[in-house]
């Protein structure tokens, strides 16, 4: 009965493989008091991530850029919305973005994971703390299994949300070029899942109006959501915003709502700012005709319809089991 033993080995395959452990460092900061709203898709990464503990585990979360902060908001909601039953430790990191080397409590109990365990990190800020490890410590690059990461474009394309009115930087990548160098010179695989296939998704006001109900922690993510909508609105004009670091979770969880580039080569290029007045930037590229690099990366260039809606329904599932 062929059928039927394909159908067994599916159903084996399939209970045994398990969920991903993999590692999250983020710069979350969403609710930060501040003069603007500030930006919200490391959350709604978290809450997706938590959703799914049949297809990834986290190991531990390490922050970066607004390091305390998002230790103290990161563990705000996991009290929330973490019910794995599985305790999530966090770790502060890097505070600048720029003190690659540097070691702090992210990067030694990253350190500390990867001598135990071979597994992917979920970068979606920038790379300082993980640049720091793979410096330090090169013996464990080898336990690195892939760094996916929420930067990097097709040559020349502008980053221009909503009705294309302004340009916005690759701002993992800009707040901190040089530990990018560092990973790519290791010779990790990196995927970059950025801004091209992440502005394919848009949550607007009727897509999050759910959270705005008496539960507490709804209440309060959607009080950070709403006003992040309006403020992309008066930049982008656009009632609603990308939850750009939702793809590169993506990849972990959903792969199949994707479109990637393999095996792309990778260079930084520099050359006049399109954010900045005058002065040049450099920019993160990818392109089959780039002959002279030896960097490599796999490439999401599209995200496919469906992710927007599972997006959607795991704020809602979170929601729902957290009445
Ligand atoms: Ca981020």
């Amino acid at each position: 009965m062929p059928v039927g033993h394909r159908f067994l080995f599916m159903t084996l395959s399939s209970t045994t493989s398990g969920p991903r452990r993999i590692w999250l460092d983020t710069d979350i900061m969403i609710g930060m008091k501040d003069q603007t709203p500030r930006e919200v898709d490391d959350a709604i990464a978290l809450m997706m991530a938590l959703q799914h503990p049949d297809k990834v585990e986290l190991v531990g979360i390490s922050t970066i850029t607004y390091a305390n902060y998002g230790y103290d908001v990161t563990q705000k909601l996991l009290a929330w919305y973490n019910k794995t039953g599985r305790n999530i430790p966090v770790y502060r990191g890097s505070d600048t973005a720029k003190d690659v080397g540097t070691e702090n409590d992210a990067t030694r109990a990253l350190a500390d994971a990867l001598r135990t365990e071979k597994m992917p990190i979920l970068a979606i800020g920038p790379m300082t703390n993980v640049a720091t490890v793979v410096q330090n410590h090169p013996e464990l690059i080898p336990q690195i299994e892939e760094v996916v990461v929420c930067a990097g474009r097709t040559p020349g394309l502008p980053f221009r949300p909503g009705l294309e009115k302004m340009s916005v930087g690759d701002y993992n990548f800009e707040m901190d070029p040089e530990s990018f160098k560092i990973l790519f010179d290791a010779g990790l695989k990196i995927v970059l899942s950025g801004y091209e296939c992440s502005v394919y998704l848009l949550l607007g006001k009727t897509d999050i109006e759910f959270l705005n109900n008496a539960t507490e922690s709804d209440k309060w993510v959607y009080d950070q959501l709403r006003p992040w909508q309006q403020f992309n609105e008066s930049l982008f004009g656009v009632d609603g915003f990308v939850p750009w670091d939702t793809t590169p979770l993506g990849y972990l969880t959903h792969p199949n709502y994707f479109k990637y580039f393999h095996d792309i080569p990778v260079r930084i290029n520099v050359r006049a700012s399109d954010t900045d007045a005058e002065g040049d930037k450099p920019y993160l590229e990818v392109s089959y005709d780039f002959n002279d690099t030896p960097w490599r990366a796999t490439y999401a260039y599209k995200t496919l319809p469906g992710f927007e809606e599972i997006v959607i329904e795991d704020l809602k599932r979170a929601s729902a089991g957290n009445r």
